[in-house]
């Protein structure tokens, strides 16, 4: 995999991890203190290291160190954090002009990454795409889209789900801590159903969990629903692949009702699990595709596709923003679709499973604080919890990610409680580097167990 990675060739940053400095090292320390004294103490941090250039699989820091990204920024920065071929459309674009917001007068990148979206996405019906900036502003317009669409009010989300930060996508998503707390009242109109997590349903089958989302359906009128919003796998939730069969079955129960199914691949999406879509592994269409993050490789642009009777049902004007579908981010967009079509990303993403799997798979029988190893592709995760009684085990999902990083390695925790450390490496990643990091990672495992 490392000699048939895209942007093999044309990196300057080193592709191997070094350490010069304690991590974080001193000058990070010195801008962080500098940092809180400015900015509002409301973000948090998972790793307090200041950066200064990153590529591929390294990120570099203000000391000199090269660390090894398992996070790409959250899911973002797929093909590398300083692409050659996105670098390149957005500083042709920058010569060209920044803005003109597409609501004032319009350019062809806007048309052409919707139409992309509109010919890639799952579902073989006539599409329209509407870009906006974040993937929360892309949840919110989902529903604005599915009540103009359906006259009605409620939203069905999900437990263990996330969906953002903004008022409305606050109450569609789960975890109150960090998320909610402090923040209510949350809006009206926000109903949430059982998830089928296959680790904490052990016995339970999907049938069930299907039975008891209908019975919640019933409970407020299924007619009242305009949508039930989804991840195909959830993200912050846990990176949590539903059970076989959950989201065909949701599929059948939104037919059944009139209810717009709303596929959110925020995450998930633009071929981190080694397919385009996450919900192509579940062969099922949403009648709304939410896509952001990897969409535009860090140059913001979210995207709801879908349905076009959907999509035209908002009046002309009920749609928009001032920087909806950025002329910069829409060219980023197109770097990336351009990257995407030969299929290369796409495997790339299902060898990196495959390595982390070879090296992560044995920790089960090894260690009794590891009770699975999941995800798709290129998104995996490791839960902590005592293998017998599946008590979650935060603390040492916090250690092994403390670990990682005073080695040299970006990890990220997510999880209702806060047990699981997930793995997001760009799916430029080379084979070495991402083995080099496993194996940090499977050092701290075996000495926090
Ligand atoms: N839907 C499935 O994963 C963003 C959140 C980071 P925005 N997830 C990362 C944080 O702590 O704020 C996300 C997601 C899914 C929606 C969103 C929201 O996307 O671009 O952060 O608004």
């Amino acid at each position: 995999m490392t000699e048939t990675l895209i942007n093999a060739t044309d990196r300057s940053l080193l592709q191997t991890r070094h350490l010069l400095t304690d991590i974080p090292g001193p000058r990070s320390l010195e801008l962080h203190a500098e940092r809180a004294e400015q900015v509002s103490s409301g973000f948090g941090i998972a790793l307090p290291v200041f950066v200064e250039r990153a590529e591929g699989g390294i990120v570099r820091d203000v000391d000199g160190n090269r660390l090894i990204d398992f996070a790409s920024g959250i899911a973002v920065t797929s093909l590398g954090a300083s692409n050659s071929r996105v670098a390149e459309r957005v500083a042709a674009q920058l010569e060209k002009f920044t803005h003109t917001c597409f609501m004032v007068t319009e350019y062809e990148a806007f048309t052409k990454v919707c139409s992309w979206l509109n010919r890639n996405t799952p579902g073989d019906f006539a599409k329209r795409t509407a870009l906006f900036t974040t993937g929360a502003e892309a949840v919110e317009n989902a529903v604005k889209i599915s009540r103009a669409a359906t006259g009605r009010p409620n939203v069905l989300v999900f437990d263990e789900a996330y969906h953002g930060r903004s008022l409305l996508t606050m109450a569609m998503t789960a975890k109150v801590n960090p998320y909610k707390k402090n923040f209510g009242p949350m809006p009206d109109h926000i109903v949430r159903a059982a998830s089928a997590n296959p680790l904490r349903n052990a016995g339970v089958r999907v049938e069930q969990v299907l039975e008891s989302v209908e019975s919640t359906l019933r409970e407020h009128d299924p007619f009242s629903f305009a949508a039930m919003v989804i991840e195909p796998i959830q993200g912050e939730g846990g990176f949590v692949v539903p059970m076989a069969g959950f989201i065909p079955g949701l599929r059948k129960l939104a037919d059944k009702y009139g209810i717009v199914l709303v596929l959110d691949e925020i995450q998930a999406g633009i071929g981190r699990t080694g397919t385009l879509f996450a919900s192509e592994h579940e062969q099922v269409a949403g009648d709304l595709v939410l896509t952001a993050k990897a969409l535009a490789n860090g140059v913001p642009l979210s995207a709801v596709t879908g349905r076009a009777e959907l999509l035209n049902a908002p009046h002309a004007g009920g749609l928009g923003g001032t920087y909806a579908g950025n002329p910069l981010a829409c060219e980023a967009a197109l770097a990336v679709f351009e990257q995407l079509e030969d299929g290369v990303l796409l495997a790339n993403a299902r060898r990196i499973e495959q390595v982390v799997r070879e090296v992560l798979e044995p920790l089960l029988d090894s260690t009794s604080i590891v009770a699975q190893v999941r995800g798709r592709g290129a998104m995996l995760a490791v839960e902590f919890a005592d293998r017998g009684t599946l008590v979650p085990r935060p603390d040492l999902a916090a250690k092994v990610s403390r670990d990682c990083h005073s080695q040299g390695v970006i990890t990220l925790t997510c999880g209702t409680h806060g047990n699981v450390l997930r793995l997001l490496p760009p799916l430029v990643i080379g084979e070495d580097l991402l083995r080099d990091g496993l194996e940090v990672l499977s050092r701290a495992i075996a000495s926090a167990a």
